[in-house]
């Protein structure tokens, strides 16, 4: 007799289920501090995005951001290879890079604290295996880095495996500045945007010093503002934030045509990617819901979407070599 249980199920395939993965982090605690600077520095010499690490008295973590992330769970026989398994393409490069980084001179990238000065580095370049073959249509080779502490670097033979059949912007928001413009007519609402789009930020790598907040008058300011600030070019994008009330808002239509057709413009003719967080109301009530009470904050939205327009503006730009 079957002993199904009865559990509350989530339908997978529903936008509301799908849209709460959020992103993969995998823990790996490394066996010593040198170890730990040894990993840390290999990965950065690579090229790997930085993420936000943490240090407190007890210890210390690193943080590094792929564009893709993978999470394979195994039973019975385990594959022959290192838990942690970075997929790469150029392994042969990769390979050249990670032999070169460890044959010592680069332990002058590891802190100082985790060496014995008096020690000369080891070189660790023997304990980077030869590329070869899997048996899953794929090269591989891995290196150790301290008892325990194994990396694993592949390839697959197969040119478009893994890669997304659209060029689309990650959301990491590191090492990119932010400019944010936001509205002080309804401030009980657009402080709440503007905490929305500060926590997608921080959240997704930015540092605080990375962010500029302009305050204007009103939504009708927005649209110079952010022109000015996009002119600088110094940002990779600008969020833009107001609310106006259709209620309590003379001639609506033609303030909101004008702040929508300014911000659009100044997107179109600097190239700098702008986030349109000004929400458009009938009440006060309904903007309260938009701003975080019932339908999400729409700043936080924006946030996230100056982010993946920043980084696809990237991507495009290196696409066509300009
Ligand atoms: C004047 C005005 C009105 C009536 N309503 C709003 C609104 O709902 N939301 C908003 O952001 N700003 C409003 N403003 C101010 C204008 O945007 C602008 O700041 C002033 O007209 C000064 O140029």
């Amino acid at each position: 007799m079957s002993r199904a249980r009865s559990v509350a199920v989530l339908t997978p395939g529903s936008d509301t289920i799908e849209n709460m993965i959020k992103g993969l982090t995998l823990v790996e605690t490394t066996s010593s501090p040198v170890a730990f600077a040894r990993l840390s520095g290999l990965l950065s010499a690579l090229g790997f995005e930085p993420g936000r690490g943490w240090k407190d008295d007890a210890g210390q973590g690193s943080a590094f951001l792929a564009p893709l992330a993978n999470l394979e769970l195994v039973t019975g026989r385990a594959p022959a290879t290192p838990s942690l398994l970075i997929e790469v393409t150029g392994l042969d490069e990769v390979h050249r890079v990670t032999r070169d980084w460890l044959r010592s001179p680069s332990e002058s990238n590891l802190s100082e604290t985790v060496l014995n000065l008096d020690e000369k580095p080891l070189n660790l370049s023997e304990n980077v295996s030869e590329v070869s073959e899997t048996h899953w249509n794929s090269r591989l080779f891995s290196a150790t880095l301290d008892v325990g502490v194994e990396v694993g670097f592949w390839e697959s033979n197969t040119p478009l495996h893994g890669h997304p059949l659209a060029v689309e912007g990650d959301l990491s928001a590191a090492n990119k500045r932010f400019a944010i413009v936001v509205a002080r007519w309804n401030a009980v609402i657009t402080d709440r945007l503007l905490q929305g789009s500060l926590d997608a930020l921080l959240r997704s790598g930015a540092t605080r010093a990375d962010i500029e907040i302009v305050r204007v008058p009103g939504a009708w300011e927005i649209p110079s503002a952010a022109r000015t600030l996009a002119e600088t070019k110094t940002y990779a994008a600008i969020i833009t934030l107001g609310v106006l009330l259709r209620g309590e808002t003379a001639h609506y239509e033609a303030i909101y045509t004008e702040v929508a057709r300014g911000i659009g413009q100044s997107q179109q003719e600097t190239g700098v990617p702008h986030a349109f967080g000004v929400l458009t109301c009938e009440t006060l009530e309904q903007a309260l819901d938009r701003a975080g009470l019932k339908a999400g904050n729409k700043g936080f939205e924006a946030g996230i979407a100056a982010i993946e327009m920043a980084s696809l503006q990237a991507k495009l730009h290196t696409k066509d070599g300009r």
